[in-house]
């Protein structure tokens, strides 16, 4: 049998979701509000999507295959397809990039979209193209969300936050030391921990993380397997645009000395995959290896959707079993945009659970403001709410 009759393939009408393309594509208010107050020289980020929606492979139809031959033949399934489908858009925008109107382009293969910054007069051109659907604004994100724009009546009565009851605490409750009597500890898992980050060189994690064998054996300054990324050994730094996810915070001397402030990225790592060789905490999975996609540039401040989409697409693309993102944003705060962004996020969720991969995300972080919690379901940010989120305790 071939690839080809191997993967049936469909159209995945996003219709419900994204404007209906007329002859020219849809700017999204916010990126309108934002291209008036923005220079002619100035780079606005955006994401632009194609008219055609994402391609999703049936996964009924590659049966009998193992889960991971499935998911990489999915994925280069997707990629081929949003090359032939973005190529025309792509030749503008490299034109856009010789001409100083654009830069970091990046082709999001699983929505069938393409991030890139562009100045105002290229936004407009491209919105003329027809085989383009939408163009939106990238929008911040926010690690261990804490939906502090919520202001929705509706979100009714909090309840008081619980007092830390730290990774062991967590370990047991959802039944960990269970599956290890049984001898799986995460064994020949890969866990893509998209956030600031991770410390490889941790104690507890340093013998834990992923890496990318072509990389790490092939040479410097080469994309040795092609992936688009060179020389991503543990994993892709989205956010600073290198290949050092090193969690930032690990330079923050005050934090190393206090203890005070653990690096968020490296305190889930070690949630997911903590050896405890440090003698004090035990990951759920102390056996998987840690893939890193860090979206939170070293500065500590930003973190955008474009980048989010991008990690997403590279845990998919490079092997990873399960993707966990301690982050979201509020759609709420997002007005007209809000079910826009709500559905690329469900979009890009749905294909990666066709792919195989698994998805955490985190819920329930409640409101800094009193400490406490919104009622079920407001403190969910999005995408931990797509699709509908399985909540602990009920
Ligand atoms: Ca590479
Ligand atoms: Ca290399
Ligand atoms: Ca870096």
């Amino acid at each position: 049998m071939t690839r080809a009759t191997l993967i049936t393939t469909v159209m995945l009408s996003l219709a419900a979701l994204f404007p209906a393309p007329a002859m020219s594509a849809v700017i999204m208010p916010d990126l309108e509000t934002r291209l008036s107050a923005t220079g002619p020289a100035e780079l606005v980020p955006v994401i632009i999507l194609m008219a055609e929606g994402p391609l999703r492979a049936q996964g009924e139809t590659q049966q009998g295959l193992p889960r991971r031959e499935r998911q990489r033949r999915y994925a280069d399934a997707m990629q081929r397809f949003s090359r032939r489908s973005q190529d025309g858009a792509m030749t503008v925008i490299r034109a856009e990039v010789a001409a100083g109107r654009a830069d970091r382009v990046r082709s999001l293969f699983l929505l069938n979209a393409i991030s890139a910054r562009l100045a105002p007069a290229a936004v407009r051109a491209l919105a003329q193209r027809t085989d383009v659907r939408a163009i939106v604004l990238s929008r911040p994100i926010v690690s261990n969300p804490e939906l502090p724009g919520v202001s929705n009546p509706g979100a009714g009565a909090r309840t008081p936050a619980s007092p830390p009851k730290g990774i062991a605490w967590g370990v047991q409750t959802i039944g960990a030391p269970t599956v290890w009597a049984g001898g799986n500890h995460g064994e020949d898992i890969v866990v893509d921990v998209i956030d600031t980050g991770v410390d490889y060189d941790h104690t507890d994690l340093s013998s834990r993380i992923w890496t990318n064998q072509a990389e790490q054996g092939g040479s410097a300054g080469v994309d040795d397997d092609g992936n688009g990324y060179v020389d991503d050994v543990r994993g892709w730094d989205f956010a600073d645009h290198d290949n050092d996810p090193m969690d930032a915070g690990t330079t923050d001397a005050w934090a190393i000395m206090t203890g005070a402030t653990p690096p968020h990225g490296t305190h889930v790592a070690g949630s997911v995959a903590g050896t405890g060789a440090g003698g004090e905490q035990v990951g759920v999975a102390p056996a998987a290896r840690i893939m890193i996609g860090k979206v939170f540039p070293d500065s500590g401040s930003g973190g955008t959707l474009d980048d989010l989409l991008a990690a997403m697409d590279y845990g998919v693309a490079n092997g990873a079993d399960v993707i966990t993102m301690s982050l979201g944003f509020s759609i709420t705060d997002n007005g007209d945009t809000s079910q826009m962004l709500k559905g690329i996020m469900r979009a890009q969720c749905d294909m990666i659970r066709d792919a195989g991969v698994i998805m955490t995300v985190a819920a329930g972080n409640g409101d800094p403001s009193t400490g406490g919690h919104f009622a079920k379901p407001f403190d969910i940010a999005c995408p931990g709410d797509v699709p509908a989120p399985w909540y602990p305790g009920g």
